[in-house]
């Protein structure tokens, strides 16, 4: 993957840069509408993964684009690829998840996609350790489903930005999560967010001012 940076988090017709695709690309063999291999690229080397070697993972073709399904015991995960520039190397463009409340797994609440690469409007973004995430222009959702090092390249409270944390594991209030906040400071104009034994740091990259707790939500 390309390190450069996409500042207008827009350009959705190039998927080799930028701040789609959580720093991974992928390549796919396709036999008669069947995906028969499917590779992680990964600094241009090759890594072969297996599909369905527990009959819990399929891959479909849909149009462009390239679908993975995995069905487990606490859900059902729908990952989405696409190749705009057609270089052959996927990006991953969205992710979906729909749990079963009664599985011991993490139950998140929101259902909808959440997506990789950002557009000119209003976007849902999963932000994932790795890279920054960008949502360009729009009222866009930023939301927190990870742990890690995360980053957020350009919130804006002025462009009704939310940051929605989607953790899986029962949160219920803002209060509740400020419970876990362990330290709040600037480093420069970044607000860096850490939280109780560096599970986890959120850091909103330029942000100065343009933020404050009324652009949070939890879900869970
Ligand atoms: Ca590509
Ligand atoms: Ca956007
Ligand atoms: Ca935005």
């Amino acid at each position: 993957m390309s390190t450069g940076q996409d500042d207008s988090g827009n350009d959705v017709t190039d998927d080799s840069s930028g701040s789609g695709g959580g720093g991974k690309a992928f390549k796919f063999t396709i036999v008669d509408g069947k995906v028969t291999e499917v590779f992680e690229v990964k600094d241009g080397i090759e890594e072969p993964k297996p599909i369905d070697d527990d009959n819990g993972e399929t891959y479909t073709v849909e149009s462009e684009e390239v679908v993975r399904t995995e069905i487990n015991a606490f859900g059902t995960e729908i990952t989405r690829y696409a190749d705009f520039d057609g270089d052959k190397l996927y990006s991953r463009i969205s992710e979906s998840w729909q749990g079963s409340d009664d599985s011991p797994g993490p139950h998140f609440r929101h259902d909808g996609e959440l997506n990789y690469l950002s557009t000119e409007g209003d976007d849902s973004m999963a932000v994932r350790a790795g890279e920054d995430c960008s949502g360009g222009q729009g009222a866009d959702d930023f939301y927190i489903r990870e742990a890690g090092d995360l980053r957020i390249g350009d919130f804006k409270s002025s462009e009704d930005n939310s940051i929605i944390f989607d953790t899986g594991f029962g949160l219920t209030s803002k209060e509740e999560l400020q419970g876990y906040v362990t330290d709040v400071h600037y480093d420069g104009d970044d607000l860096v967010v850490a939280f109780v034994n560096n599970v986890a740091t959120i850091t909103l990259v330029g942000v100065g001012a343009d933020v404050s707790w009324d652009d949070v939500q939890v879900l869970s």
